[in-house]
């Protein structure tokens, strides 16, 4: 798959963007994925919005490794960065999202969602605002704005094209998370990455027989190998292989 087309060219402002509407806003909710925090967050944004708090949400908790989450969230506490863990698909994340944010910040609350690409920044937004008023998908640039949703509660939102684009965009698991697409020719070898990481005594050919025991086979009883990487990896992301976390705290740089 061509990267051509990838980020719309709206996504060149977002720069701008984010400065300019930075002294308008209480905070900015930077969307991580919990399984890769650090990895997943954009370094840029901090010096971006300037002296506007910044709120990392670590959402997609369901599928990652509880303990590590955890761990992360007691990290970052240590670290003096606000930070949640959200699962934001699910139904209490709207009031776990409300309380983070009005235990860290005194209204009025003027908020924007911001992150790299379909780590769940839609999905936070519209638990926010209900009434699926933000379209979610597996493409970037689906939101169009920037557009203030206003709330009864006095809560306001804005919804702009809060995608960033990422800087660790050639790391395999970026692929994995669905930060960036995965390339067909790197597909076997993320699988048998992401493999070892469920079974790290494994060899290098043994996610194939998974794939063979599975029945993934081509005419002659050969194992597919494009469906079986396919498999495993729509099985990390779907945690139908377990709940696995790509980054934990220790084994990130001591910047954050
Ligand atoms: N497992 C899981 N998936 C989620 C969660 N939130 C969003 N997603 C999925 O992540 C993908 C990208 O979501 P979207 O909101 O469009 O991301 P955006 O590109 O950052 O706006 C979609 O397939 C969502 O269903 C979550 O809390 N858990
Ligand atoms: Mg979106």
């Amino acid at each position: 798959m061509s990267n051509r087309g990838w980020y719309p060219g709206h996504m060149v402002a977002t720069q701008k963007t984010i400065r300019d509407l930075a002294p308008y806003l209480s905070a900015f909710i930077e969307v991580v994925d919990a399984r890769a925090p650090e990895l997943t967050r954009h370094r840029p944004l901090a010096a971006w919005v300037g002296r506007t708090p910044l709120i990392l949400v670590l959402n997609k908790s369901d599928v990652a490794d509880p303990e590590v989450t955890e761990a992360w969230v007691r990290w970052y506490q240590k670290a003096n960065i606000a930070a949640v863990a959200l699962t934001a698909e699910a139904p209490d994340a709207q009031k776990r999202l409300k309380s983070a944010i009005t235990r860290r910040l005194k209204p009025p609350y003027r908020l924007s969602v911001v992150g790299l690409p379909n780590l769940g920044k839609s999905t936070v937004l519209n638990r926010m605002v209900g009434k699926n008023r933000v379209r979610t998908g597996g493409k970037p640039g689906l939101t169009r704005g920037p557009q203030w949703i206003r709330m009864e509660d006095g809560w306001e939102w804005l919804d702009l094209p809060g995608v960033v684009t990422p800087s660790k965009s050639r790391d395999w698991r970026m692929a994995l998370l669905g930060v960036v697409p995965v390339d067909p020719a790197e597909a076997e070898s993320i699988a048998m990455q992401v493999w070892k990481l469920y079974h790290p005594q494994a060899g290098d050919e043994d996610w194939l027989m998974w794939g063979k025991s599975r029945g993934y086979l081509q005419q002659g009883g050969v194992v597919d190998v494009q469906r079986t990487a396919d498999a495993i990896i729509a099985g990390f992301r779907s945690a139908s292989l377990g709940r696995l976390s790509l980054e934990a705290p220790h084994e990130a740089g001591p910047d954050a």
